[in-house]
């Protein structure tokens, strides 16, 4: 059976995940890169034509033009990919929703004394509650932060006007667009709510209409899902500063305690890296030299970001730290948790355990976690860790060896710190120069996941080497952060690939700085912190005087496989810029919204690029998405007056 496998170096280009791919294969444990070889993808759901919202269904609209034309209901194809797209968007923005809440409350009980966090970034505060209309003077910081956090909780709850924080960040030009559309959100519950009540049968049938609602969804996605998050975080936790880390498995040490903790949401992961801290003596009393947190997925982005936390691994390959055998645990919130990891620790003396109520595993530990119990349950986490060191089976420790450099921590904060020393007081015009000049051709973040299917870390890196060798500007969010971290792009190491026009322009930020360079791509955090980005590209639309969509910029997630990847792409797209995906979205059934999201036929009247001037470019070749991205950058600056 296992001679049907591929070669594991077909499957990861980082040699840890292969190595430890093997080792798994050889102990009979599947992982998600062999599942992903036998599940064979349904054609129907490929192109986006089955439909479930009702029990006359499933039916489902054959792509080849055989069979019946319509759902027992008479729902045709258009309507039925779009209401399909619509959910996705949908799921990716309830998750975002929910993690800004979360934050939220958390604010709210902290500073009433309820939860063991304290502001860490009053200025920020200020700055918030300034934007969101709350009279600061006079206020102490408990007290504003009381509000802010009321503030955004009514953007779960108001029922008129639009979200607060769609206001707070000006953006102008495109929030006059999207209202002249009606496409303004009003609270992220309402919303969602919404728009699972137009796509349930009977609904909304108009695919076009049920597209513009995949609009609206995305704006709650970004201002009530990442903008609130990143804000709120900041606040609460810090705002990330530039840090110098490792990546890679070998982040793993045999003689420590090792807890990974994976999921979301940065409060549960900050209270694990201070437990570890204080209970270091409890790991000594078991033969351990001390205990060692490494990052997975996004929960490894924040600590990473704020605390300099190493991170073991991305997306993919999350069950594979669990492989090295010396995991006594890994503590995980929510999204992109993949069942699996129980299976695989099942072989092994690491504890899988998950903390809300709402995520849970069949057969994993559970020790709740809220912001009120954040001391206790991370105390518990840590002792449980501990415990298990002395469970190792020492026949089954294989840590790969190698590790990477990397530097992260570019918040929009830190990026202006860096340019100030260039001009101290016009720290955007060295860039807008660079780029005006041509030294910068345009800029993109490379954004997302690593997905089974796809050889992991290849095409993210791929796409981002043929960009910063034609001079743009990297910058990158998500587990695609970890791609670049792990082959040195997140380090001056990474500059031998630029073109020579960006290197010297990164070259002489970093000496500005007292550093040999700045890294050829800037690490700007975990999914949601692709607010910092939309914040980035705010600041220069407003320097220069023209919309984010007159920007010569774009997004790209060449390995993607989450409905929040297609909820923020969304999103980037309502604020004008081109997204690009390397995994099919799911909507090739439908000729029609292939036509509104892609812009691919000249004639077509209603295109997300006519309406908000960006679009959806689908391509799964990352050195021929990078052309097509180059190209697009072109026009752009052509528009701008630029060559
Ligand atoms: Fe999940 Fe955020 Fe994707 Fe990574 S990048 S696989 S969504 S952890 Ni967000
Ligand atoms: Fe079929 Fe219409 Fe029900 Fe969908 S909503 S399953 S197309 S009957």
């Amino acid at each position: 059976m296992m001679k049907d496998l591929p070669d594991v170096k077909d499957l990861s280009l980082d040699t840890g995940v292969q190595e430890l791919l093997v080792k798994a294969r050889n102990e009979g444990i599947a992982t998600a890169f062999d599942r992903a070889v036998k599940m064979s993808q349904c054609g129907f759901g490929s192109a986006g034509v089955c439909c479930k919202q009702c029990l006359e269904g499933p039916c489902r609209i054959a792509p080849n033009g055989k069979g019946p034309r319509a759902g027992v209901c008479g729902a045709n194809v258009d309507t039925i990919v779009a209401r399909n797209f619509l959910n996705t968007v949908t799921q990716g923005t309830a998750s975002h929703a929910e993690h800004a809440r979360e934050v939220a409350h958390a604010i709210l009980e902290a500073v009433e004394g309820k939860a063991p966090y304290t502001i860490q970034d009053t200025g920020k505060l200020k700055a918030l509650a300034q934007g969101l209309g709350i009279t600061v003077e006079g206020k102490g910081i408990n007290q504003l932060a009381k509000e802010v956090a009321h503030k955004a909780l009514e953007d779960f709850q108001k029922q008129q006007g639009p979200l607060h924080w769609l206001k707070l960040k000006g953006q102008t030009k495109e929030v006059e667009n999207w209202e002249k559309l009606g496409l303004l959100p009003v609270n992220a519950h309402l919303e969602v709510a919404k728009s699972m009540a137009r796509q349930v049968m009977g609904g909304d049938a108009d695919p076009a209409n049920l597209l513009l609602g995949a609009i609206t969804m995305s704006l709650v996605d970004g201002f009530a899902g990442l903008h609130m998050s990143t804000d709120l975080q900041d606040v609460l936790l810090g705002t990330p500063k530039a840090v110098k880390a490792q990546y890679r498995l070998g982040v793993i040490k045999e003689e420590m305690v090792n807890i990974s903790v994976h999921g979301h949401i940065p409060l549960l992961a900050e209270k694990v890296v201070e437990w570890a801290g204080k209970l270091k003596e409890e790991a000594r009393k078991v033969g351990a030299e001390g205990i060692n947190v490494v990052g997975v997925c996004c929960s490894g982005n924040e600590i990473l970001m704020r605390k300099g936390v190493n991170v073991a691994t991305n997306y993919a390959s999350q069950e594979l730290p669990i492989v090295t055998g010396a995991l006594e645990a890994m503590v995980v919130d929510i999204q992109c948790i993949m069942p699996g990891l129980q299976t695989v620790a099942s072989c092994y003396h690491t504890e899988i355990i998950t903390t809300l109520p709402y995520a849970k595993i069949s057969g994993a530990s559970h020790v709740e976690f809220s912001a009120e119990r954040a001391d206790e349950a991370a105390r518990e986490i840590v002792m449980r860790a501990v415990a298990n060191f002395k469970k190792r089976d020492p026949r089954k420790i294989a840590i790969p060896n190698e590790v990477t450099e990397a530097y992260a921590g570019f918040s929009v904060e830190q990026i202006v710190e860096a340019l100030k020393a260039v001009n101290p007081d016009d720290p955007l015009k060295p860039l807008v120069d660079a780029i005006a000049g041509g030294q910068i051709l345009g800029a993109v973040a490379i954004v997302g996941c690593t997905n089974p299917r796809k050889k992991q870390d290849y095409d993210n890196l791929t796409l981002a080497m043929e960009l910063i060798k034609n001079n743009v500007l990297v910058v990158a969010t998500g587990c695609s952060a970890h791609s670049l971290g792990k082959f040195g792009l997140l380090s001056p190491e990474g500059l031998k690939y630029c073109g020579e026009e960006l290197r010297s322009v990164l070259t002489a930020i970093g000496q500005a700085n007292g550093l040999p360079a700045l890294p050829p791509a800037l690490h700007m955090g975990s999914c949601v912190d692709n607010s910092r980005v939309a914040d980035l590209l705010t600041a220069l639309a407003d320097y220069l005087g023209v919309g984010i969509k007159d920007l010569p910029a774009a997004g790209s997630c060449p390995e993607t496989h989450h409905p929040k990847a297609i909820a923020i792409g969304t999103y980037f797209i309502a604020n004008g810029v081109d997204v690009h995906v390397g995994v099919n979205p799911q909507v090739s059934g439908s000729e029609l919204v292939v036509n509104v999201l892609t812009a691919n036929k000249e004639d077509f009247p209603v295109t997300t690029d006519g309406l908000f001037g960006g679009k959806l470019i689908y391509e799964e070749d990352p050195v021929k998405a990078a052309a097509l991205i180059i190209e697009r950058i072109k026009q752009k600056r052509k528009a701008l007056g630029l060559n």
